[in-house]
């Protein structure tokens, strides 16, 4: 029990699924429509028909919008401030750089909660972590993971032609009933959740089973080389690219780095100026640049849309291991705009406009309906909280965010919400570094931290396995136009703004329920919840399951031990 209680707090999701109900599975997904190859920008009107047609022509069917092949790259724990175009000075991020002159780059672009797990359930379900029951970051011991039945973007892209795969960390499940293959991608080649669940945790590796990598939904390797990552899923997308460049496809790029550990491969090891995370960095914008060029190559970048954002901030405890969000405030797993603000760009030639920034506060749950937007996609039947933003994306002259307000949770905490330039922080606990930050893959204060104090869950476990100390925000308000590092709390000058966000809130409390308040929510689903097999199947009758959570021999004693 101890060491499960050890591994149950290796992350906040073990102290935060509070729901447990049981859950129907999915129907199969409606077999995609048979339909041609995108058409280039259609006409309208098909026009009256041929002059001298002795037959009227039938009516035309309704014109279709083009569909963009859509590259969606996610880099994981990069800063806000860790590309040059977002004004690094010490990383060189060309091939980036250059994509922000081509695209346009949004500057207040929010992921939904400043960690992995909670981060991708929102850009995939286009709905608050919360809504869904999906905080924090999920390991190899976790039955939760994206219920089955909300409807994902690869599924919505899957009913509209697309052929969609995934490359790198998925992370919305472990469990073979969560694998990418059964949400509407049609390839995998990754992990199931972070690089340092495995014989690289700084303080609990001897817990940890070797890391397994996934084809599709098979093991093919177990504790892969970590500093080829980059390389091989960039030559995988690559392949994706050539092998479906014919017909419209969503290719999704969760990278792996620069998640602790770090690593590069041979090729941008040492080899930047300034140390083994700009290696690191150098080699995920390389990678960018390879993607650009296969596209190119491909003659489809006029009807490419590809798009780059982080998933969460930088992991501030572990020193010159991580980013840097600066000028923001604090980083990853926390509510401050160093967790939650990533850089986002999008390039969509003809479409979004080259070269341009947009400060409007838009968020990765956007992305979603935006694409169903334009193609015309029914929008998901259950209710989902992200926006289309196309004016914003096509520059469109005077728009303005949809959001009036946006909130910000840590686990189920609701701890800040913005509207317009003002952020009002609730009273709320946050984890910080203090004294050395880490060093070369060690967290900060990592000669102190007591091997006892692993078994804490919540932010206390988090700030003790990571090297933090925890904190106390008071009820604060903040104007980011002037005051973007969140240090000058003008509270007592503003008592109407404070009212006003204080109301904003409400709404989301009431439905998506806040830890510090108590307020359940009314609005939450339920995660998925993956139900013990029964008894009756045997071994050497069961149908044949993936071996997703008992990647070899030496881990399935633990597996088992889990499970009781
Ligand atoms: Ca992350």
């Amino acid at each position: 029990m101890l060491i499960r209680a050890v591994l149950a707090s290796l992350s906040l999701a073990g102290t935060l699924f509070a729901q447990e109900v049981s859950v129907s599975p999915a129907p199969p997904a409606a077999p995609a429509p048979a339909l041609p190859s995108a058409p280039a920008a259609q006409p309208a009107n098909p026009g009256p028909a041929l002059p001298g047609s002795s037959v009227a022509e039938p009516p035309a069917p309704t014109p279709k919008k083009e569909r963009p092949n859509i590259i969606l790259i996610l880099a994981d724990d990069l800063g806000y401030s860790d590309l040059g175009c977002f004004g690094s000075t010490t990383i060189r991020t060309p091939n980036l750089d250059k994509m922000a002159t081509q695209g346009t780059k949004f500057t207040s672009f929010y992921v939904t909660q400043a960690v992995c797990s909670a981060s991708r359930a929102a850009l995939m379900s286009s709905s608050y972590p919360n809504r869904v029951s999906m905080q924090g970051a999920l390991n190899h011991t976790s039955k939760e993971g994206i219920n089955p039945d909300e409807l994902l973007l690869p599924e919505i892209l899957k009913q509209q032609g697309y052929t969609c795969g995934a490359l790198g960390k998925w992370h919305l499940g472990t469990t073979p009933m969560y694998s990418p293959i059964k949400h509407g991608f049609d390839e995998f080649w990754g992990i199931p959740y972070s690089n340092d669940n495995s014989k690289f945790h700084p303080s609990l590796a001897a817990e940890m089973p070797p890391l397994p990598l996934y084809e599709d939904e098979q093991v093919i390797e177990t504790d892969p080389d970590q500093s080829k990552f980059t390389r091989r899923i960039t030559e995988k997308a690559v392949s994706f690219i050539r092998r479906h460049e014919e017909k419209p496809f969503f290719l999704y790029v969760p990278h792996i780095m620069p998640h602790v550990p770090i690593f590069a491969s041979e090729r941008f090891h040492g080899k930047s100026p300034n140390g083994l995370y700009a290696d690191v960095v150098e080699e995920l914008d390389w990678s960018v640049g390879m993607i650009l060029a296969a596209v190119q190559q491909a003659g489809i970048a006029e009807k490419t849309i590809v798009m780059f954002f982080s998933d969460n901030g930088p992991f501030l405890s572990y020193g010159n291991h991580a980013g840097n969000a600066k000028p923001l405030r604090e980083g990853k797993l926390t509510s401050y705009e160093g967790g939650v603000r990533v850089p986002f760009i999008v390039k969509w030639p003809g479409k979004v406009p080259a070269g341009k920034v947009c400060d409007e506060p838009v968020t990765e749950m956007d992305i979603l309906p935006t694409l169903s937007a334009w193609l015309g996609a029914p929008a998901p039947e259950k209710k989902t909280d992200g926006k289309n933003v196309l004016d914003l994306w096509f520059g469109k002259e005077g728009a303005k965010s949809p959001h009036e307000a946006i909130v910000f949770y840590a686990g189920n905490e609701l701890q800040a919400i913005r509207s317009g330039d003002w952020k009002l922080h609730f009273a709320h606990p946050y984890i910080t570094v203090t004294g050395e930050p880490g060093k070369d893959g060690k967290p900060s204060n990592f000669e102190n931290m007591k091997p006892a104090a692993i078994t804490q869950s919540g932010i206390e476990g988090i700030a003790t396995r990571h090297g933090y100390q925890v904190a106390q925000q008071e009820l604060a308000l903040y104007n980011l136009k002037d005051d973007v590092a969140e240090s000058k709390d003008v509270s007592a000058a503003h008592p109407e703004e404070v009212e006003r966000l204080k109301k904003l809130a409400e709404p989301f409390r009431t439905q998506l329920g806040d830890a510090l308040t108590g307020a359940k929510g009314t609005e939450v689903r339920p995660a998925g919840k993956d139900e013990p097999k029964p008894e009756a199947a045997k071994p050497d009758t069961a149908p044949k399951a993936p071996e997703q959570s008992t990647p070899s021999a030496e881990a399935k004693p633990e597996q088992r031990r889990f499970r009781t």
